[in-house]
């Protein structure tokens, strides 16, 4: 059985920690990524961890997920208000997909309230600062039982 989760982020993604700490916290991407690799080998799985400005680079992500992930966690940025393309990529795989924020996008403007790829996950953690990751993880790993 395949031990790998995709944890997959969208745009501006990459500018983490530089500018609005009160809302996006201060750690940097690849401070993320580090505390991700560490939860997933303690519960035993490899953690490949992408961003992309790019929406169909996410979505050839979510395809090769498919092949060999176990699951996915996905932060899109912004094109998780705007994204048809990614809510078909997510039902177009078997693997499972939650979706996660950083910030809780319902306190927030009116445009962030509605998530083009909710409905196509199994779940959605939001609000939670870089810990929405760590819990996507936990999420993905009972759901790969
Ligand atoms: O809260 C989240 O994780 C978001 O997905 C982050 C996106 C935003 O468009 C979503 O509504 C919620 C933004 C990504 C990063 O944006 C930055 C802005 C300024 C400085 C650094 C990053």
């Amino acid at each position: 059985m395949t031990r790998a989760i995709f944890v997959l982020n969208g745009p501006n993604l990459n500018l983490l920690g530089q500018r609005e700490p009160g809302i996006y916290g201060d750690m940097s991407l690849a401070a993320i990524e580090n505390e991700c690799r560490k939860l997933g080998e303690e519960l035993g799985f490899s953690i490949d961890f992408l961003q992309s400005n790019h929406e169909g680079v996410l979505v050839d992500w979510l395809h090769e997920a498919n092949e060999k992930a176990a699951g996915v966690a996905i932060n899109p940025g912004a094109y998780g208000h705007t994204s048809i393309a990614l809510h078909d990529a997510i039902r177009a795989i078997a693997v499972p997909v939650v979706e996660l924020h950083i910030s809780n996008i319902h306190a927030r403007e009116a445009f962030r309230h509605k998530s083009m790829i909710s409905p196509a996950v199994k779940g959605v953690i939001c609000g939670f600062g870089q810990d929405s990751y760590l819990l996507a993880i936990r999420a993905l790993k009972t759901l790969a039982e």
